[in-house]
């Protein structure tokens, strides 16, 4: 029976990240527009829907948070799984959860699909006198990966939407590429498969 979906794209989008920077709140945020002061570290694994738009196209995020690091791990492989975006989430007051972006980079080579879009996310700005981490070393970093980057408040909703409309627009761009490769490639087989035939049929008469 065929079903009717009500999007243009669905997109699975994951958070990883040291324990701490706020992940959950960014999914919070985005997703029902509140935040929670206390930290309760995520114990299962959980997503949101949100459903966005872009260029009058309706896309369906399905957002996953993730368990804190020690269990996580082995649990990598399920959770990677079909992945088309991975957010590495650090807190710009803490220098070593920025430091492990290069770790979370080393899980994604090992466990994500190839052509996963990344992007890495600076969170907590709105405690700008805390502030350890600098945007311009943060920035040269993500750049010598060739990886997008932003900065975020969970707390006061700075950028959040924009950088989940910044990821999805990334995916987007990327699957269409890839979808006009493949037609592109289409017609030129059907092409030179028209040739051969011509010629095939060159040969027989
Ligand atoms: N000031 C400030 N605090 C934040 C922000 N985002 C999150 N927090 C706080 O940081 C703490 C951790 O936030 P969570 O969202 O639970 O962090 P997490 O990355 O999901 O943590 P784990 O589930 O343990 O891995 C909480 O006390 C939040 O209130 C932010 O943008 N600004
Ligand atoms: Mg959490």
């Amino acid at each position: 029976m065929s079903q009717i979906l009500d999007y243009d794209f669905l997109f699975k989008l994951l958070l990883i990240g040291d324990r701490g920077t706020g992940k959950s709140c960014l999914i919070l945020r985005f997703s029902e527009d509140i935040f929670i002061e206390s930290h309760i570290s995520t114990i299962g694994i959980d997503f949101k829907i949100k459903t966005i738009y872009i260029e009058g196209l309706c896309i369906k995020l399905q957002i996953w948070d993730s368990i804190p690091q020690e269990r996580f791990r082995t649990r990598n492989n399920s959770f990677f799984r079909g992945a088309q975006g991975i957010m590495v989430v650090y807190d710009i007051t803490d220098q070593t959860s920025f430091d492990n972006v290069r770790q979370w980079f080393v899980e994604i080579d090992r466990y994500a699909c190839e052509n996963v879009n990344r992007l890495v996310v600076g969170n907590k700005i709105d405690l700008e006198e805390k502030r350890i981490v600098d945007s311009e070393v943060a920035k040269a970093f993500c750049d010598s990966y060739d990886v997008p980057f932003i900065e975020t408040s969970a707390k006061y909703a700075t950028n959040v939407e924009d950088c989940f409309i910044l990821m999805a627009k990334k995916i987007k761009a990327r699957l269409e590429e890839v979808s006009e490769t493949k037609i592109e490639k289409l017609t030129t087989n059907v092409t030179s498969s028209k040739k051969i035939s011509n010629k095939e049929n060159c040969t027989i008469n």
